[in-house]
């Protein structure tokens, strides 16, 4: 062994056993100057490396990292001790002051849609409607078959949608495969049910298109409905949502679920129906889809379509959102700005 290893190893112990009398921060501070600091025997070691011979180098390089690795890892742990002794004795010296006030918590709020939403519930809630949950992943009999859209029905494309591995389940493209699921769930008796959620479309994104979206579906089924119960329904929701002014008109329309089949359009609450960029010029607006229930449908559910007859109708809960507060883009919902949230 070379003089300098011989003097690195007494340099450890003399660290190690120094260091196990030190109890305070200032003294840890003396003791990392003296053993690691610029002037330490570890530090001007590797200094001079250049003046060792090319044999001893090796053994001296491996002699000082040793010794070094060693400090350093007992001057982590006692570091650690010192800080934990330190906490402790804060702690203890520490008196608690019941009587201060708290630090106020931030109230986060309710997101525009589901403020929507809120509102949508109240509203058919007096009208004596029940929420009825259902799947937002769907097999495709529920979301296509059953609402007598068969599989070469050319208004599959209409709903293109993102399909799991095994193509007989999609995330549903809208909230009417709940027509099916409620009306086997209450036949015989007579229904009259809201389903919101989320639906998901292969859709290109725009100001008033996403992928991922909100619906809600109504469905009356009982004896005697008609389309005049369709109008009345659709016509009151519209003015209690967006005031007693709100005016609407059902646009003849094709689904292959209902029969007839309409758009429910309002006159554009941003020109008066005068006609403006929002409304593209038309002076009305589309909320939504309904018409009578396809007396198929009705027998997909259970129900007889002699006996029986029903109405149906499908709203766009981000659109009625964005007409709620008047937002000119749909991408504002989800973009999860808080400057945005923050305004409602
Ligand atoms: C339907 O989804 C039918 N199921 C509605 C229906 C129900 C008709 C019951 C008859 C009886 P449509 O594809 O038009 O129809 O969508 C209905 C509403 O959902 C639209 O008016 C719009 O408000 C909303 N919507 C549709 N696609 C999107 C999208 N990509 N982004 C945001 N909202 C959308």
């Amino acid at each position: 062994m070379t003089e300098i290893e011989k003097l690195l190893q007494e340099e450890q112990q003399k660290g190690l056993a120094s260091l196990e009398a030190v109890t305070d921060a200032e003294t840890l501070d003396a003791w990392k100057q003296n053993y690691l600091g610029k002037s330490s025997l570890v530090m001007t070691t590797f200094g001079k490396m250049g003046s060792f011979s090319k044999e001893e180098r090796p053994l001296v390089g491996r002699a000082v990292n040793t010794v070094k690795v060693a400090l350093e890892s007992a001057l982590a742990g006692k570091e650690e001790t010192i800080r934990q002794e330190s906490l402790l004795k804060g702690i203890e010296k520490e008196t608690l002051d019941v009587t201060l006030p708290g630090y106020p918590i931030k109230r986060g709020r309710l997101h525009p849609i589901n403020l929507s939403l809120r509102e949508i519930y109240r509203i058919f809630g007096d009208m004596g409607f029940q929420v009825y949950s259902s799947p937002e992943v769907e097999t495709d009999d529920m979301n296509f078959t059953f609402l007598n859209i068969p599989p070469y029905h050319p208004a599959r494309d209409m709903w293109d949608t993102f399909y799991t591995e095994d193509e007989s389940v999609v995330l549903r493209t809208h909230t009417s495969p709940g027509q099916i699921r409620s009306m086997r769930e209450y036949y015989p008796n007579p229904l009259r049910v809201i389903l919101p959620g989320a639906c998901m479309r292969y859709e290109q994104q725009d100001q008033s298109h996403e992928i991922e979206f909100m619906q809600f579906e109504l469905l009356v089924v009982d004896k005697n409905i008609t389309f005049a119960d369709l109008k009345g329904t659709m016509d009151d929701f519209t003015k209690r949502m967006f005031g007693p002014d709100a005016r609407t008109r059902l646009r003849p329309s094709h689904f292959p679920f209902t029969e007839p089949s309409a758009e429910l359009d309002m006159a554009c609450i941003f020109c008066g129906g005068e006609g403006c960029g929002v409304c593209h010029g038309t002076g009305w607006l589309e909320l939504g889809g309904c018409g009578m229930v396809h007396p198929r449908v009705l027998q997909y559910g259970g129900y007889d379509p002699e006996v029986y007859s029903g109405f149906a109708a499908g709203v766009g809960i981000d659109r009625t959102t964005l007409l709620r507060y008047h937002i000119d883009d749909i991408r504002y919902l989800r973009a999860n700005d808080i400057r945005f949230l923050e305004q409602f």
